[in-house]
């Protein structure tokens, strides 16, 4: 490759808990088996092209920050190109296997719809280049329905039946960009798909649309063969006020009512579940407990602020959890652990993204670790099972089996007289529990 951007700084690598060396894995040792499948494979971590190749550290109070010595300012194809090259070497040199990316943030708009398409062709055969001489792969694409001002409204759920041809069109090319690169998925985050103030909006109408839009690209897939996983992405509020996707439960809601739940699962992004009001663990349940666990966008929100801050994610106990939840999910498939977060403002060298991203994989190898031992130790499954023995046999296992009536159980109770006593929820011990890990 031409001249590197990073120079300095070679493949990073695994040195072990002892090491002080900030440009080396902690935690993260590739090739370890954690329940005899490899870190690399459970892990399945990507990086992210808007915000580590895209993000200038711009806020709604200031310039941006970032000044990248690779970048020349323009938004030239010939500047787009070069950002490829840097993107690989970073991720080479990280050792990310994924990478994601919407249309947009790796080409530049151009004219016309013909045109842009033409500037996505040029790019897209560059990443394929790159693609191929490193070994990295695409965990997912997507469109930014979101970005340019046509789509203010809405994109599939725009007032304007033009702009939601047009967002068709462009999921189209997405949709052949990503298969052509070998993408292991395609995510359709709703971006504007919500409403400012419901005095203008057609609720109804608006989720209509979008259930047809999602159908199109689903025949769409089907036509062009395209293997990899649909997601669809929660997410409450911001841009808009309320948006139609808000979360796991409204997803999965919203897929079923429309006959989509079985060509979409969710990718579950971790501040996009704070901003619900839930935990990332009881996004990740829900949707496990439906079969939609795809894949997340790991990232965390700061507790003291309200909004979609995206920051790195270094809470171990936030990781765990994570972990826990993915490895009683049967792990990551097809999904893997996205890293949808951005270096704060004031993080402005080039050497930050490595330290964040760094200190991200760490955090998830800890959690794998930690989730790891707290499944072969036992106490914390076993404590669950036993909480719902009752089911297991008697008239909890004929519940179960759909063979019971509230005639047979009110003649259960006449003559039990009173249910058995419930032992204790245990709370606290549970969370002492899982201290002892940590
Ligand atoms: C926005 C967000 C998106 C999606 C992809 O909050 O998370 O970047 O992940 O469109
Ligand atoms: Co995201």
């Amino acid at each position: 490759m031409a001249s590197a951007a990073f120079p300095n700084i070679s493949k990073i690598k695994f040195e072990g808990a002892t090491s002080r060396n900030p440009l080396a894995f902690k935690h993260y040792n590739a090739e370890e088996l954690v329940e005899g499948k490899s870190m690399k494979e459970h892990l399945r971590f990507s990086v992210v092209y808007w915000h580590t190749f895209r993000g200038r550290g711009l806020d709604p109070f200031g310039a941006p920050t970032m000044i990248r010595p690779w970048d020349d300012g323009t938004e030239s194809v010939k500047n787009a190109v070069r950002r490829v090259r840097v993107a690989f070497e970073f991720i080479e040199k990280l050792g990310a296997p994924y990478y994601a990316f919407h249309d947009r943030d790796v080409a530049p708009e151009g004219k016309n719809l013909t045109e842009t398409n033409k500037n996505l062709d040029v790019v897209v055969k560059a990443l394929k280049e790159e693609q191929k001489r490193t070994g990295i792969k695409l965990l997912w694409g997507t469109a930014s329905l979101f970005g340019n001002p046509r789509y203010a409204h809405g994109a599939s759920t725009s007032p304007n039946a033009d702009v939601f041809a047009f967002a068709c069109a462009q999921v189209k090319k997405a949709l052949e960009v990503t298969n052509e690169l070998g993408g292991e998925g395609y995510v359709f985050w709703g971006g504007r798909e919500g409403y400012q103030t419901l005095l203008n909006t057609n609720v109804k109408r608006e989720l209509d649309h979008l259930a047809a839009f999602l159908r199109m690209a689903v025949d769409y897939k089907k036509k062009i063969g395209f293997k990899g996983q649909f997601y669809i992405e929660p997410k409450p509020k911001e841009p808009t006020k309320h948006q139609y996707d808000s979360d796991a439960a409204a997803c999965l809601n919203f897929l079923r009512e429309y006959g989509l739940i079985n060509d979409l699962k969710l990718n579950l992004e971790t501040n996009h579940a704070t901003l619900a009001g839930h935990t990332m663990e009881h996004e990740l349940e829900i949707a496990a407990a439906a079969g939609a666990l795809g894949s997340i966008d790991a990232n965390t929100g700061d507790v003291m602020l309200g909004w979609d801050t995206d920051q790195f994610p270094t809470d171990i106990y936030l990781t765990t959890q994570c972990m826990l939840a993915i490895l009683k999910a049967g792990g990551l498939t097809t999904g893997g652990v996205n890293f949808d977060a951005k270096v704060r403002r004031e993080s402005y060298d080039p050497i930050d993204l490595f330290y964040a991203h760094i200190g991200g994989m760490d955090a998830f190898a800890r959690g794998l670790k930690t989730a790891a031992a707290i499944r072969k130790d036992g106490r914390l499954a076993e404590f669950v099972k036993e909480r719902y023995s009752s089911w297991d046999s008697g008239i909890g296992a004929k519940i179960e089996a759909g063979k019971s009536s509230f005639k047979e159980l009110e003649a259960y109770m006449l003559k039990k007289g009173d249910s058995s006593p419930s032992p204790s929820g245990r709370q606290e011990f549970l969370e002492n529990l899982i201290n002892e890990f940590i």
